[in-house]
């Protein structure tokens, strides 16, 4: 059995080809880091790798993570510059007992000590946007406009799973600002034993409920995927509000170790890509907790 889902329709080009490769007998890590660099190599994509959008000081710091089911070992990078495909300096970190998620000038320094391409992210539209924003200085930052971290979830044939996410993070975040995905069991997690999960939208808000873990943790439990992405964010959703907050931009993801994928969220309409046993497509979850299969012109200006 294999599988695979991603966040956002973007990702869809990648998984189709990922789901393939799966198919093929590639392992789940392999699938992952391919369906993920395909959006960071994508510069039309300003939330993710290559024309990612900058931070308050023009720099395009970016945030990646890997996670490898059967081991529950992981690896990423937090607020590195010009790596170019952040996801595979992720990878790589993966597996070592130690120094396995590394910050700003030591993540650089082991991507060029490991070969790894490096290149400026910047480009003229995202600098273009920057410049724009510095002059209008946005009083709130949030998560949906137009920019979302790509979390896939592959499962293999051998019922091994992986997790890979990879963000620029919020646009005009403050220099050194760590959102979710970088972030064990807020941003992502995976165990072969239980599922694997992700989360995309506002890491402040995804932080405060452990999401990932959250998640896989239900299905432990016995959840389905669905049930378990919609009630870890009911949770979360129901408690911001006795607080007097509302419920925040959150979307999440999920994939069982049978291939049962599910995903859940606060937007009107949150589009991801999954593949179980059959080819991918693309799918839409509201926050009614409805999910359907969609065309992708039905989801025209959504990425
Ligand atoms: C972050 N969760 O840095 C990421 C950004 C994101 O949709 O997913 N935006 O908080």
């Amino acid at each position: 059995m294999t599988a695979i889902i991603g966040t956002w329709k973007m990702c869809l080009d990648g998984l189709r080809e990922a789901h393939e490769l799966l198919q093929a007998g590639a392992c789940a890590g392999d699938a992952v880091v391919h369906a993920v660099t395909r959006v960071e190599d994508n510069p039309a994509y300003c939330s993710v790798g290559y024309g990612g959008l900058p931070d308050w000081d023009g720099h395009v710091m970016t945030d990646a993570a890997f996670m490898d089911g059967a081991t529950l070992r992981m690896g990423g990078i937090i607020s590195a510059e010009n790596i170019k495909n952040p996801i595979l300096a992720a990878r790589l970190l993966c597996g070592r007992e130690t120094n396995c998620l590394l910050a700003g000038r030591g993540a650089e320094l082991f991507a060029v000590r490991h070969g790894l391409s490096m290149r400026d992210m910047r480009t003229e539209e995202s600098m273009k946007r920057w410049r724009e924003a510095v002059r209008e200085r946005p009083e709130r930052l949030t998560a949906y406009t137009g920019h979302d971290t790509v979390c896939v979830l592959g499962l293999d044939d051998a019922g091994h799973l992986a997790a890979g996410v990879s963000t620029s993070g919020l646009f005009m975040k403050d220099p050194g600002r760590v959102g979710d995905s970088p972030v064990i069991g807020s941003g992502f997690y995976a165990d072969d034993r239980f599922g694997a999960a992700a989360a995309t939208g506002l890491g402040e808000d995804i932080m405060r409920g452990c999401l990932s873990y959250e998640v896989v943790s239900r299905m432990k439990r016995g959840q389905s995927p669905k049930e378990a992405c919609e009630e870890a964010l009911r949770e979360l959703s129901a408690r911001k509000m006795e607080l007097g907050e509302d419920a925040g931009s959150i979307s999440l993801i999920a994939l069982a170790p049978d291939g049962r994928f599910g995903a859940a969220t606060t937007l009107p309409c949150f589009p991801f890509a999954a593949a179980s046993g059959g080819p991918a497509g693309l799918y839409a979850a509201d926050l009614h907790g409805t999910v359907r299969s969609v065309r992708p012109e039905e989801l025209d200006g959504v990425d």
